[in-house]
C-alpha cells in the first residue's frame, strides 16, 4: 500500500489510503482512526509522515480531532445538484434530514444602497433582513442572510421564517419563484462565523450569492450565505 521506492511523497500515498478506506465505507463517520503510532509501525514510516497525511485530511474535511480523544472520521459532504431551484427545507428533506433554522436576527431596515440595487427597490425603502443559522439534524451547516422587499412580501414574521420562507411565498401569497441565479466562492470563516457555524476559525466555507427573481422577473430575494465547506460539495450536471 505505502511504496517507499514511488517518488509520490509517503504522506501522500497514506492520505490517498485512508480516503480509500472511507470511500469505500470501511472507516464510517464517526469511527476512531488507529493511533499515529499504530500506522507508523504498520507502515514502517515516521509518526511524522503519519501525523501530516492526518493533518491534511482533518484540513480537506474528511477527518476530524478530539483533543486528548484521537482522530475521527469525518460525516459525509451532502451533495448539492445545482440545476433545480430549491429551498434549504426542501433540501433536507429529500436527504431525509430534518431541517432546522436558528434566528439570529429579524428586522426591517431601510435598503441600503446594494441591496436596493438588487432587489431593484428605491434606495432606503423597508427590506426584511433576516439572519438565520440553517441547521440538518440539529447540524449547523449555513449561515443565511436574507434581504426580502417589505412591499413585496408582506407579513413575514419570526414564526414563519422559522420555518419556511418559499413555503410562505408560494403557499400562502401565491406567488411563483421562477429562477435565481448563484455565485459561489471561497473563502474562511471569521471569529463569528466559526462560533455560529461550529467550525474553526479560519476554516474553509464557501460564500453563497443567490438573486431570487418571481416570474415576471421580480427579484423576491437578496441573500448571502457562508456554507461549511468540509459538509458541502455542489454538483452541476453538464450536457455536450
Ligand atoms: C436556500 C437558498 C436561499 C433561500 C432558502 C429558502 C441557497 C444558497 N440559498 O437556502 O436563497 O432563501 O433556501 O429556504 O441555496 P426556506 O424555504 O427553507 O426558508
Amino acid at each position: 500500500m505505502i511504496n517507499k521506492n514511488s517518488p509520490i511523497p509517503l504522506y501522500y500515498q497514506l492520505e490517498e489510503h485512508i480516503k480509500e478506506l472511507i470511500e469505500e465505507g470501511v472507516l464510517k463517520p464517526g469511527d476512531a482512526l488507529p493511533p499515529e503510532r499504530e500506522y507508523a509501525e504498520k507502515y514502517q514510516i515516521s509518526r511524522m509522515t503519519v501525523r501530516q497525511a492526518f493533518t491534511e485530511l482533518v484540513n480537506a474535511g474528511f477527518l476530524y480531532r478530539l483533543q486528548g480523544k484521537g482522530t475521527f472520521v469525518a460525516e459525509r459532504k451532502i451533495e448539492q445538484p445545482l440545476q433545480g431551484l430549491t429551498s434549504f427545507t426542501e433540501d433536507m428533506k429529500a436527504r431525509g434530514l430534518t431541517p432546522g433554522s436558528q434566528l439570529i436576527n429579524f428586522e426591517i431596515i431601510p435598503a441600503s444602497n446594494q441591496v436596493a440595487g438588487q432587489l431593484k427597490i428605491p434606495e432606503y425603502g423597508p427590506v426584511y433582513e433576516i439572519t438565520r443559522i440553517r441547521m440538518a439534524d440539529d447540524v449547523p451547516m449555513a449561515l443565511e442572510k436574507n434581504y426580502i422587499s417589505a412591499n413585496l412580501i408582506k407579513g413575514l414574521t419570526e414564526e414563519i421564517v422559522n420555518h419556511s420562507l418559499y413555503a410562505y411565498v408560494e403557499g400562502k401569497l401565491n406567488l411563483t419563484i421562477d429562477s435565481a441565479s448563484q455565485l459561489i466562492e471561497s473563502a474562511i470563516a471569521s471569529q463569528n462565523e466559526a462560533k455560529l457555524l461550529h467550525i474553526a476559525k479560519g476554516a474553509p466555507v464557501m460564500l453563497i450569492q443567490r438573486n431570487t427573481y418571481l416570474h415576471d422577473g421580480t427579484p423576491v430575494e437578496f441573500v448571502k450565505s457562508v456554507y461549511r465547506a468540509d459538509r458541502y460539495k455542489f454538483m452541476i450536471h453538464m450536457k455536450r
